[in-house]
């Protein structure tokens, strides 16, 4: 296979002549082309098949100790001018970053394959998805597209059709930390991502092209890129509404996409349409319709269980990548929280050992199709996507934010995203466990200015009166000894229901100052050990800590100097007088 496209061929052939690989393939997508890649990293050593009586098609890649997890450190928009990329991103100068890379990309395929991987992201006859073609010498990267994004034949149909796509580069060059760059040029609309065979640094149609790049043209072209999940809620009458929830990495998102309800929610379902990006686009009725770029799950392996995700639990036991788990003797996979088995190699491939920490990374993740879940939805190829109701941010928070909350209207919607905090997690190198600003859950991933971000926001609240309704909810409240107030997972559906209950203007709730809270009964416990008083606490706001949060928050906004829009400062405005009233 090659391309009859001749700027796609041209840019292939530049990229051989500096990194000087011995072979170049063209990846079709075939099942065939995936069992033999798959084959291939088996006999190299990549991968190490797992107990295929219990784990069928499923393998283990263990990565280098040093390349766990994305690197928000050597992680650079390259805009032309700094305040473009703005103070949320690392910047380089175009002229400048090319160089440094380049350097690096220089023989860095001598003696290995470069394959040419042309991806669709969004379904496949979707007018809102967008394409692009990844270049890599790992076949561990080539195998994770094919599970993630919609690859090979139908993608390079469309490009050569259409001649846009978005132009990824990657390598894993020699992992070392020192010589590790990711790298975007929104206005080039293109990526050179080196030294890491991470996914979300690796995988370049996730974060990179979906988020980062996309961010960048959604905002010229008028719609969002956004790091959400999608879910379609089924009550016991069979109407379904579609939500869309923005929570930073590794806060439960791949988990509520596939909730199960629990037993005192019979007809109630919930089907998967993503579990990570969402692309929002306007429809002619002023609707926003929603596609989940992806094809596939990238997903956090610890902490899965029958209990807490037993659709993904399942799934995983088929047909899965997974990266740096654990072993059991049986050649099972294992994980901290599986509720079963026990470890006897550790993610580094030694015997465990408790003293050496976790027996799994805990970024360690599965890579499965979408297809493995039990409940993807038929509507997840929908060219046309789907009508969200309400978008929903969330934060790690064991204070302050209540269990859920809707902003006033759209304008402090936008607000209640902007002023999202959340604890950091393992899903990037650095401290775990700090509360940090995470506008949208979008910090790691916004390809442009937030001051610029927020802007466009606020802007669709020109364009039509039939927004979706914007909620804050925040599963993770402890008491003093660090105990969860909520039971979380499928019981999350008890929130949902109050969500969608408001979008259909069934329950009342009160307006507080920082937006309206649920009057205590409107959330169902029944079969819930929880008291009243936990409850209240849940349901509360407390007017002084919100008074410095959004002291805090302004401070922060403030931060985007001239940039920052004039209705956002007003709606903080708005909040901090409210609050000021209500002391
Ligand atoms: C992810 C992340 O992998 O957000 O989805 O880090
Ligand atoms: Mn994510």
């Amino acid at each position: 296979m090659t391309t009859t496209l001749s700027t796609l061929q041209e840019w292939v052939d530049s990229v051989a002549g500096l990194t000087k690989p011995d072979s170049i393939y063209w990846c079709d997508g075939s099942d065939t082309e995936y069992d033999r890649v798959i084959a291939e990293m088996c006999d190299s050593g990549v991968l190490k098949p797992l107990n295929q009586e219990s784990f069928p098609g499923c393998h283990l890649h263990l990565s280098d100790p040093s390349d766990v997890a994305r690197v928000e450190h050597l992680t650079f928009v390259c805009t032309t001018s700094e305040e473009d990329a703005g103070p949320n991103n690392n910047w380089m100068a175009p002229n400048a970053a090319h160089e440094k890379i380049d350097a690096l990309f220089a023989g860095a395929m001598k003696g290995r394959t470069m394959y040419v991987i042309p991806y669709c992201m969004g379904p496949i006859e979707s007018p809102y998805a967008r394409l692009g073609v990844e270049i890599t010498d790992s076949a561990y990267v080539v195998a994770n597209m094919r599970l993630m994004t919609r690859m090979g034949k139908s993608a390079l149909q469309r490009i050569e059709k259409e001649g846009t796509f978005v132009k990824g580069l990657h390598s894993t060059g020699d992992l070392d930390p020192e010589r590790r760059f990711i790298m975007h040029f929104p206005e080039e609309l293109s990526i050179k991502s080196i030294g890491s065979g991470y996914g979300g640094n690796a995988l370049l149609g996730k974060k990179c092209h979906a988020l980062r790049i996309a961010s960048y043209q959604a905002r010229s072209e008028g719609w969002l890129a956004e790091h959400m999940l999608i879910v379609g809620v089924e009550n016991p009458h069979g109407e379904v509404h579609y939500v869309a929830c923005a929570f930073p990495s590794a806060c439960g998102k791949t988990n509520l996409a596939m909730l199960i309800p629990p037993e005192s929610h019979k007809g109630w379902r919930i089907w998967t349409l993503g579990d990570d990006i969402a692309w929002l686009h306007m429809d002619e009725a002023g609707k926003l319709r929603a596609i989940n770029p992806e094809a596939g799950y990238f997903g956090v392996v610890p902490g899965t269980n029958e209990k807490t995700n037993k659709n993904a639990y399942d799934m995983i036991h088929r047909s899965t990548i997974f990266t740096n788990v654990a072993t059991t003797e049986d050649n099972e996979p294992w994980w901290e929280d599986k509720k079963s088995g026990t470890p006897a190699t550790d993610w580094r491939g030694n015997d465990y050992d408790p003293s050496s920490g976790p027996a799994a990374h805990p970024n360690s993740r599965f890579t499965v199709s979408a297809r493995n879940n039990p409940s993807y939805s038929a509507l997840a190829d929908a060219p046309e996507g789907v009508p969200i109701s309400a978008i929903v941010f969330g934060g790690r928070r064991r204070e302050l934010a209540p269990l859920v909350y809707e902003a006033k209207d759209w304008n402090h919607g936008v607000l209640v995203g902007a002023s999202v905090a959340s604890e950091t997690t393992a899903a990037n190198v650095g401290e775990v466990g700090v509360v940090r600003r995470d506008p949208m859950a979008m910090k790691p991933f916004c390809g442009y200015n937030f001051a610029d971000y927020w802007s466009h926001w606020l802007s669709f609240s020109d364009r039509s009166e039939r927004l979706p309704q914007i909620f804050h909810v925040n599963w993770f409240r402890q008491d003093e000894s660090g105990k969860f107030l909520w039971p979380g997972f499928g019981e999350n559906l008890r929130v949902i229901r109050w969500i969608i209950e408001r979008c259909e203007e069934r329950a009342h709730g009160h307006k507080t100052p920082i937006g309206y809270l649920p009057n205590p009964a409107e959330i169902d416990t029944s079969g819930l050990d929880i008291s009243f008083e936990t409850m209240k606490e849940l349901l509360s706001v407390n007017i002084e800590a919100w008074q410095k949060e959004m002291d805090s928050v302004g401070e922060y906004l403030e931060s985007y100097g001239d940039r920052l829009p004039e209705a956002l400062r007003k709606e903080h405005a708005k909040v901090v007088e409210e609050l000021r009233k209500a002391s």
